[in-house]
């Protein structure tokens, strides 16, 4: 039987998955189609019934559903449910589990780029606190940094996620007025919304006036790759990192946890990028 694999979401027709994993499939030589889901909120329900009844093996979830989605699945995997965030179902043994794939599949793309980034004094700030940032925030706490701040639009929903924080961390919780004034106090600046995404590419988390020369800014968003907010951090002498490593990453341990299989993701890394 041909491997069914997708993606739930909205909006999700800029999404690169449906490639990644067509190009994983290829490698393995698994015959096997990865579908969009697009889904409003209250389709969701139905969405998720539509993906039982097709016979579905396991798909991903973006943007607004990685909490969303939880409430329909029978099992999740101990990362996944500290985070409280699902970006990867499986379907076993009749059972729908889910995973976190986020976090690892980030500082794994951060680690590539950026290896001396990784130490006690390197000091981090969060933008945003929705499903991603809580599989990234949770990752980087796993790290050997001493301070992890959080920034988001609204203080209440940052404070959530210190529930994933680890005791030698010291994480202060941020207004994004307060991050853009004291900016120059960061090492590694991470944008885990989905702000500047297509189509409103013209928009910008927070302005990078105080940026330090030499930092690193690091944006999720892939599509498009150079962000408004990565196109500043250059302009002012910053490092930049772009979201499709992170995108393959994730893909990768998706791809482990639905086939077992372990490709090779470095082979598409710069393919990727031409897309
Ligand atoms: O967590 C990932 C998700 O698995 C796939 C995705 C996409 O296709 O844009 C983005 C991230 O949320």
């Amino acid at each position: 039987m041909a491997l069914q694999l997708g993606l739930v979401g909205y909006p999700i027709q800029h999404s690169l998955s449906p490639w990644i994993h067509h190009q994983f499939m290829k490698q393995e030589g698994i015959d096997g189609t990865y579908h969009l889901f697009e889904t409003t909120e209250d389709q969701l329900e139905n969405t998720f019934e539509q993906i039982r009844d097709r016979g579905v093996d396991g798909f991903n979830i973006t943007v607004p559903y990685k909490q969303k989605i939880m409430k329909f699945l029978d099992e999740l995997d101990e990362d996944a449910q500290r985070i409280g965030a699902v970006n990867t179902v499986v379907h076993q043994n009749g059972k729908w589990k889910g995973y976190n794939t986020d976090g690892q599949g980030y500082v794994h793309s951060v680690k590539r780029s950026y290896p001396n980034l990784f130490k006690e004094e390197t000091k981090v700030l969060v933008l945003g606190a929705g499903g991603a940032a809580r599989g990234i925030y949770r990752a980087l706490v796993q790290e050997s940094f001493e301070k992890v701040d959080v920034a988001n639009r609204t203080t209440e929903k940052a404070k959530e996620l210190l529930d994933v924080k680890k005791d030698h961390i010291q994480t202060d919780i941020l207004t994004y007025q307060a991050a853009e004034q004291q900016l120059n106090a960061y090492d590694f600046i991470v944008q885990t919304t989905s702000v500047g995404m297509k189509p409103n590419t013209n928009d910008q988390v927070i302005s990078l006036d105080h940026v330090k020369p030499g930092a690193v800014v690091s944006d999720i968003v892939y599509q498009p790759l150079m962000t408004e907010l990565l196109l500043e951090a250059k302009a002012r002498g910053a490092n930049i990192h772009q979201g499709h490593a992170m995108l393959l990453y994730q893909a990768q341990l998706a791809f482990k946890i639905w086939t077992g299989k372990d490709v090779d993701a470095e082979k598409i890394l710069e393919q990727l990028e031409m897309k």
